[in-house]
């Protein structure tokens, strides 16, 4: 151990402190963490100096010349804010008031009965991963005995987001490699086997890493097994818009359970569909039975986020407030986004047809097709992720997901090539 002794001046004193700078640090315990499965992906990226180099890793639109996109109805809510020289006051707990009036009506529809009676709770929050962190807090406190149950695979965040609310989860068959499909009857026998009232979480729509959604009628069966277990649905509604290019009809999902009169947990994102990545922006709406008990719903969701956050950022909120607030910003955003979601449409038909035109073996690529929203499950296995990145300097996750937000037309047969390559000759 070495001493050092220091000389300190303060004030007309002198003093003499003796130090020991000790050897061993106190976070001897604290192991290196794994880098993060998805957002690890882009550190690694962005080290990679080669020029071919490919982000297809995080779920974030590009254009097609793979950069960052502000969405220009976005810079234009931006410039009136900035106009009006708006305060940077806090927000109340719950969040700003027209941003939540704004959510709550986008996502149940306007004229929904329960934003017109007042059963729904609205809490602007951390975006979704916020939201869907301070709904399990809720579900820990309120609900100690239940367990939620998870799609298998899902994205990766929701696992930890429950560990560390200390929930617990178990998963729900959904995807099946066989069909490259939805294994709609294992994920009905799950549901139904699970203990009476647990919490399901469902992906509103273009689901998380599979892009395989239900049907309408299998909604309607999925909501009938929910109702008849006495389970709480809890939607994560990431991409509302991004699916279909609709904001309604992606909300479909939702709306079926809630006309049902079912109560329901909805986490919402703008990370996508507005392109407010950074913003973090988002809410966590709890559709109850009735005015009273929102009321009471919300004041403990308030109570939870004012320990963890305190309250929540306030320029996300204005500029959804703005824009989903003025028929003529709202219109604007929805072309958009009409053209976000169909710049993703054209490359997954330009990737299917150079890996249907390039590889011989005669396999059926046409599951990239049917596939929706953001990414394409590939299923690469982890081995043949690797060399996705290692020999052609590919980013991805290593669970076989290809963001194509992130591909232009440019690149789709660069990528065929790697994907064939890693499919044929890596096992
Ligand atoms: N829910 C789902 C299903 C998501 O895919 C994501 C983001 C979120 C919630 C949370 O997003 P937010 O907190 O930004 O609102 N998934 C990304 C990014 C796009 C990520 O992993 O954080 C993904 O690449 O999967």
């Amino acid at each position: 151990m070495r001493v050092i002794s220091v000389t300190w001046r303060c004030d007309n004193f002198s003093r003499v402190m003796m130090a020991v700078a000790v050897d061993i640090s106190r976070f001897e315990g604290v192991p290196m963490a794994p880098p993060d499965p998805i957002l690890g992906v882009s550190e690694a990226f962005r080290a990679d100096k080669n020029d071919l180099k490919l982000n297809l890793g995080v779920g974030a639109y590009r254009t097609e010349e793979l950069q960052p996109y502000v969405l220009n109805v976005v810079k234009k809510a931006e410039n009136l804010m900035l106009e009006k020289g708006e305060n940077k006051e806090y927000l109340p707990i719950e969040g700003l008031a027209a941003f939540n009036k704004a959510t709550a009506e986008l996502l149940f529809g306007a004229d929904n009965p329960v934003i017109k009676q007042g059963r729904v709770a609205t809490l602007q929050s951390l975006s979704g991963t916020g939201s869907l962190r301070l709904a399990a807090a809720f579900i820990q406190r309120y609900f100690p005995e239940a367990k939620v149950l998870i799609s298998s695979p899902t994205w990766g965040n929701h696992k930890n987001i429950f560990n560390d609310a200390r929930v617990p989860w178990s998963e729900y068959r959904y995807y099946d490699p066989k069909t490259v499909g939805l294994d709609f009857e294992g994920m009905i026998a799950d549901i139904q086997a699970a203990p009476d009232g647990s919490f399901v979480l469902l992906h509103g729509c273009a689901h998380n890493p599979t892009g395989i959604d239900p049907t309408p009628e299998q909604w309607e069966k999925i909501a009938d097994v929910i109702q008849e277990k006495k389970h709480m649905p809890f939607f994560d509604v990431a991409y509302q818009g991004f699916a279909s290019g609709s904001l309604d009809e992606d909300a479909s999902s939702v709306r079926l359970f809630v006309e049902r009169g079912l109560e329901v947990f909805v986490a919402q994102s703008y990370s996508k569909n507005l392109g407010l990545y950074a913003e973090r922006i988002g809410a966590i709406n709890v559709v109850c039975s009735a005015p009273e008990v929102a009321n009471r719903v919300k004041s403990q969701l308030k109570r939870l986020a004012r320990p963890m956050y305190s309250n929540p950022p306030i320029h996300g909120a204005r500029i959804v407030a703005n824009v989903v607030g003025d028929p003529v910003m709202f219109g604007e955003w929805k072309q958009e986004m009409e053209e976000m979601a169909g710049r993703i449409k054209n490359v997954r038909q330009k990737l299917y047809d150079s890996l249907s035109a390039k590889d011989k073996s005669g396999k059926d690529w046409s599951f990239i097709l049917r596939q929706i929203g953001m990414f394409s499950y590939t299923g690469l296995n982890k081995t043949q992720s690797d060399n996705m990145t290692d020999k052609w300097h590919i980013y991805m996750t290593k669970d076989g997901r290809i963001s194509l937000a992130g591909l232009s037309l440019a690149k789709c047969e660069y990528l065929a090539d790697a994907i064939i390559d890693s499919f044929h000759n890596i096992s």
